[in-house]
């Protein structure tokens, strides 16, 4: 269990106000996994991130702890701003987080799309995380491996996904650790399984990419 970001129980805005990445050190402590998770503010409420930052962060533009200012973009003139990303600093794959008990009263479908698109263009894959599953259902609450048994989560994540084009396969189910204090290996199987996919789209993404560059440098000669 891993508790690097802060989290708010009771903010109604977004409580996370800066670009933070964050490295997971593997078990021998001596070494990193060799791959980001780069946190940013949410889009919740009309009060959130700017789409036009996000994009940037996208296209690596953004650098490390960034304070999101919701009165203009990120500009090229700002330090905290990345003339020239490299490909670590790039995103390579786009994961939305969704609080599965309030999805179907979402409001951002529009900002999402319009994310989506840019992401889209950029080739960069997308990958939608439910969570709070506990929450939305006593089922689950009551034992965790009811997840893909209970019908109205199946219908939510159904609908968000119609709504937002995202196929139903690339929709994961979560429920973090927010009281635990042990491991439990029901939680774990959902986080990995979604780590493990978030994962793959990322190694396949730089795969293409890699051989399109191959493809480009052949062409050349
Ligand atoms: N029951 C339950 N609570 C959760 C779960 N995931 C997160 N929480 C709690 O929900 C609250 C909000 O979590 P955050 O991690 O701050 O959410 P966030 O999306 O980063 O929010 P902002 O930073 O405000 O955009 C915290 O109190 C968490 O402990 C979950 O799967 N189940
Ligand atoms: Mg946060």
């Amino acid at each position: 269990m891993y508790r690097q970001a802060l989290v708010d129980h009771v903010s109604s805005s977004s409580f996370t106000k800066e670009f933070t990445t964050y490295t997971i050190p593997k078990e021998d402590g001596q070494s990193l996994y060799p791959f980001v998770f780069n946190d940013m503010m949410g889009l919740e409420k009309g009060d959130g991130v700017l789409v036009d930052d996000v994009k940037l962060a996208l296209r690596g533009h953004m650098r490390d702890d960034y304070k999101f200012n919701r009165q203009s973009k990120l500009s090229e003139d700002d330090p905290f701003y990345n003339k020239n990303p490299s490909t670590n600093d790039k995103v390579h794959v786009l994961v939305l987080v969704i609080d599965a008990n309030t999805v179907s009263m979402m409001k951002d479908e529009i900002v999402f799309r319009d994310i989506r698109r840019e992401a889209s263009d950029l080739g960069i894959p997308q990958v939608a995380i439910f969570t709070k599953i506990d929450e939305a259902c006593p089922e689950i609450k009551k034992d965790l491996k009811n997840v893909y048994k209970v019908q109205s989560l199946e219908q939510k994540m159904e609908q968000f996904s119609a709504t937002l084009g995202i196929p139903v396969n690339c929709i994961f189910p979560v429920k973090n650790y927010h009281k635990e204090i042990n491991l439990n290996s029901d939680i774990d199987s959902l986080i990995l399984s979604a780590l493990k996919h978030i994962i793959q789209c990322g190694d396949d993404f730089i795969n293409l990419k890699k051989s399109n560059e191959r493809l480009t440098c052949f062409n050349k000669v």
